[in-house]
């Protein structure tokens, strides 16, 4: 395992800004001490980047909630079709700086953790898994907290080095902060000094509350340079970014919602539909499996509200960009990434001057929260102003 020796640009600065930001300063300096306050370790099992992202804003607030650091895990990537087609798990400050992150919460890479602090202080033998009552049903004895079965459980821990010696089972309580006191009483940091659980103590899609601790995920140098070099290069500004999210997993995914029995709030759809299960807006087949027509159009109406002289087209399959190349009769540079790098396709769409995203998709999810946030615009196929009904724009 990769370990990582954390520096922090202007360290002398950033050290003054407060009393939070001191003990920040101390963790990323190197010398990690432990928390008396405890730990939060968890497996991002679930699902690919987005899905991980929504359930890492949780899991921060969770942290933050029982006043726990939170060991930050690696980004889990799939490489199904790939060589070495066993699971890839890339250390948060790949992608993203940890450092940031401190201004709102104590954390420290999973990896620094096990490297610097759990040989002494959460040493083999004594390593409790976490998890609740109706997880252990499916272990043989009905006891176990099955933090390896399976993929990419097994893979994650083994890449943690981390065998369990023993199971703590709880039940009756959630990770939503009206349970915070029965944390706080049933598991003391003194007597659970880590708390490892097999899956994020977070809900799916993010809950409204967390969706501004998008905030604190600021890319990597590494990322911004590539990223600012891509834009220079191949992009010419004002440019439109679109999310197609097509491909077959995601045709069978929307096919739920011709039954009917998904309604509104399917996935990461509380984005644009709204996160109030009474007053959400409905959810269309057109926003969650945009077809050429509907592609064409939202392309062509925001291409011209925003004089755009360039597109950038981020898919999971066909990048439609003929067909959209010829809507502008080649006035407009139509440009996708080959070989292309999810990462590398967020952080080009999170800088565009408008952006078209599935509101389905928690991948779009993560790109208009980070717009959001930077205040810039978006909007999603089958709707071109998020949160409120559809007008039918005049071109
Ligand atoms: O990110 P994600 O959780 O979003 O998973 P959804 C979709 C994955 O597909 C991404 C790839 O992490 C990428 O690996 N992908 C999708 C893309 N769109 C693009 C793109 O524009 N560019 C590139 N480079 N890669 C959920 C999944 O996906 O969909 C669940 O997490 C499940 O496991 C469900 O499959 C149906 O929320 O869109």
């Amino acid at each position: 395992m990769a370990a990582k020796q954390q520096t922090v640009p202007s360290l002398t600065l950033t050290c003054l800004l407060s009393t939070i930001l001191l003990q920040t300063c101390r963790t990323f300096a190197g010398e990690l001490k432990w928390d008396e306050n405890g730990y939060v370790l968890y497996c991002p099992c679930m699902g690919r980047f987005g899905n991980q992202a929504d359930h890492f804003l949780g899991s921060l607030a969770f942290a933050k909630m029982l006043n726990r650091t939170l060991a930050v895990p690696p980004w889990i990537v799939y490489r199904h079709h790939t060589p070495p087609y066993t699971n890839v798990h890339v250390s948060y400050s790949e992608f993203f700086q940890l450092e940031p992150l401190s201004a709102y919460h104590r954390v420290v890479s999973l990896e620094d953790f096990m490297e610097k602090l759990a040989p002494k202080h959460w040493p083999t033998g004594q390593r409790k898994a976490y998890c609740f009552e109706t997880a252990a049903q499916r272990s043989a004895d009905k006891k176990s907290c099955p933090m390896k079965d399976g993929n990419p459980f097994g893979p994650f821990w083994n890449y943690a080095g981390v065998e369990f010696d023993e199971s703590v089972l709880f039940g009756g309580i959630s990770f939503s902060a009206y349970y915070q006191p029965q944390w706080m009483m049933k598991f003391p940091p003194s007597e659970h000094p880590v708390l490892a659980m097999p899956g994020a103590p977070a809900q799916f899609p993010v809950i409204e509350e967390h969706v501004g601790l998008q905030r604190y995920m600021v890319w990597s140098h590494k990322m911004v340079k590539e990223g600012e070099e891509h834009i220079s290069t191949l992009l010419t500004r004002p440019y439109v970014g679109i999310h197609l999210r097509i491909g077959i997993d995601w045709q069978n995914a929307c096919k739920l919602l011709k039954s009917g029995d998904a309604g509104p709030h399917f996935m990461a759809s509380p984005q644009c539909v709204g996160y109030n299960r009474q007053t959400a807006l409905p959810l269309t087949m057109t926003m969650c499996l945009p077809d050429l027509s509907e592609i064409r159009r939202a392309v062509k109406l925001w291409v011209k509200k925003t004089s755009a002289r360039s597109i950038y087209i981020a898919t999971d399959s066909e990048s439609h960009s003929r067909e959209i190349e010829k809507l502008f009769k080649g006035k407009v540079k139509v440009i996708s990434l080959q070989p292309d790098s999810a990462q590398m396709d967020l952080y080009i769409l999170g800088r565009a001057n408008h952006f078209i995203g599935n509101c389905v998709s928690s991948f779009s999810a993560f790109v208009k929260r980070e717009r959001d946030v930077q205040r810039l615009p978006s909007s999603f196929f089958g709707m071109d102003k998020p949160g409120k009904v559809n007008q039918k724009e005049e071109l």
